[in-house]
């Protein structure tokens, strides 16, 4: 077993975490101090490759300079007024991003959960006065292995033990199918109590799962024959990671109700996003939903500068081809200890093929060592998702990185 050892300054603030801190992650032994772009830098000024981007929240690279400039020049004139009260940003917001993605309205929250809660809400609220589902009965169908936040309800339909396991009583109404199986949707669907499916369109916490391509369009197809409101979770996905502005795009399919979050703030303030047409957006009135810091000016800035950077930096095609290249490079590497190499765009991840079942964390510190910081997800994968402004050059720099430390495994 292989012992990293840490810096005098790295063990005190691993020691403030341990002491004061929730025990409810167990992150690598590096403490970060700052970032720039693609890199970010430990208390002792080691630079370190971003491969994780905060779980895609940092897209465009971290602090943005026309992103902290939003934020920096709107914190100084008006952060909030609660939804009392209009102000001068949310409108422009609200008009920008439904044109960019296509729908009559948004309805803006904070976190990714909190939009996955509010996509509920208003499927089931479409259910009710739009489709006829008798009230308190309407169901959505969700896929095994999903991830779509850590709320009570939105574990209620886990199918991961460590993410709801002692955490009952469950919320009920959710009908649980395999992913990538177009026969199970359709079975689920018999059910005219099925108000909506939800689906990531690339599952990201399972480990980067790439459904078969005809799969996005099958349900769309299915979603229309059953008149059943199709929900796409593209927190993660979303906003440029796969090599399009939306996962949704590379099977030209517009789902019923689009959820966003992460780099919609480029990794400063957390804001999401629900769009959707009136027909199910206008089911809500007013009073029936909100949120004290949902559509805040702060937020609305920061997000207008967020999507304007993705669009301007054309980050999408950055990502695709980076991508293709990280693909391509890392399967050059003929390791005996990578099993699967997988992904879309910048969302990648590799399946550690070892005897040891710490082998992807070891790898992970051994990356660290070497500069590069990345994370194992369930295990033997590891998800390899740079921002998206990332070079060939530095693409290039990093999979000589991975290869000089996939060595460890030997
Ligand atoms: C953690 C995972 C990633 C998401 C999708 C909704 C949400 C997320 C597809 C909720 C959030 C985050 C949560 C964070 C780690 C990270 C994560 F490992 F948990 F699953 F990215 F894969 N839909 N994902 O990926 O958004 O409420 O967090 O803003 O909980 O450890 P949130």
């Amino acid at each position: 077993m292989l012992t990293h050892s840490v810096s005098e300054r790295t063990a005190h603030f691993l020691a403030l975490e341990e002491n004061f801190g929730a025990h409810n992650y167990h992150p690598l032994p590096v403490v970060l101090e700052k970032g720039e772009g693609v890199f970010v830098y430990d208390i002792d000024g080691k630079r370190y490759y971003d491969f994780l981007s905060g779980y895609s929240a940092v897209n465009q690279g971290h602090c943005h300079p026309k992103i902290i400039k939003a934020l920096v020049d709107q914190a100084q004139k008006l952060t909030l007024t609660s939804r009392a009260f209009y102000n001068n940003l949310l409108g422009s917001y609200e008009k920008m991003i439904t044109q960019l993605f296509g729908y009559d309205k948004v309805l803006p929250m904070n976190t990714g959960v909190e939009a996955v809660e509010t996509a509920i809400k208003l499927a089931r609220r479409w259910g009710y006065s739009n489709k006829g589902i008798a009230e308190n009965k309407a169901r959505i169908v969700v896929c095994e292995d999903n991830f779509h936040g850590r709320t009570s309800t939105v574990i209620s339909f886990s199918t991961d033990p460590s993410s709801y396991k002692n955490f009952g009583p469950f919320m009920t109404g959710f009908d649980v199918v395999p992913y990538n199986n177009l026969q199970a949707i359709e079975a689920a669907f018999q059910n005219n109590e099925v108000a909506a499916i939800l689906v990531e369109p690339i599952q990201g916490e399972a480990g980067v799962v790439v459904p078969d391509e005809n799969y996005l369009q099958g349900i769309r197809t299915l979603c229309d024959e059953y008149n059943v409101l199709f929900i796409a979770d593209e927190i993660q996905t979303g906003l440029c990671r796969t090599g399009k502005m939306l996962a949704c795009d590379h099977a030209n399919v517009h789902p019923d109700i689009l959820i966003l979050g992460k780099a919609l703030s480029g990794g400063t303030v957390p804001v999401s996003a629900v769009l959707c047409d009136d027909e199910i957006m206008l089911n809500i009135k007013p009073g029936e939903h909100g949120s004290t810091y949902g559509g805040n000016p702060l937020a609305c800035a920061v997000a207008i500068a967020s999507l304007e950077v993705l669009q301007k930096e054309d980050m999408a095609k950055n990502a695709e081809d980076m991508g293709a290249l990280l693909r391509e490079e890392l399967a050059k590497l003929n390791s005996p200890f990578i099993q699967t190499i997988r992904g879309k765009g910048l969302l990648n991840a590799i399946v550690i093929k070892h005897s040891n079942s710490d082998a992807a964390w070891e790898l992970c510190l051994e990356l660290k060592e070497n500069g590069l910081l990345a994370k194992p997800t369930h295990g033997d994968k590891i998800r390899f998702a740079p921002p998206l402004l990332i070079t060939k050059e530095q693409i290039l720099e990093c999979v000589t990185i991975i290869q000089q430390s996939l060595k460890i495994l030997a």
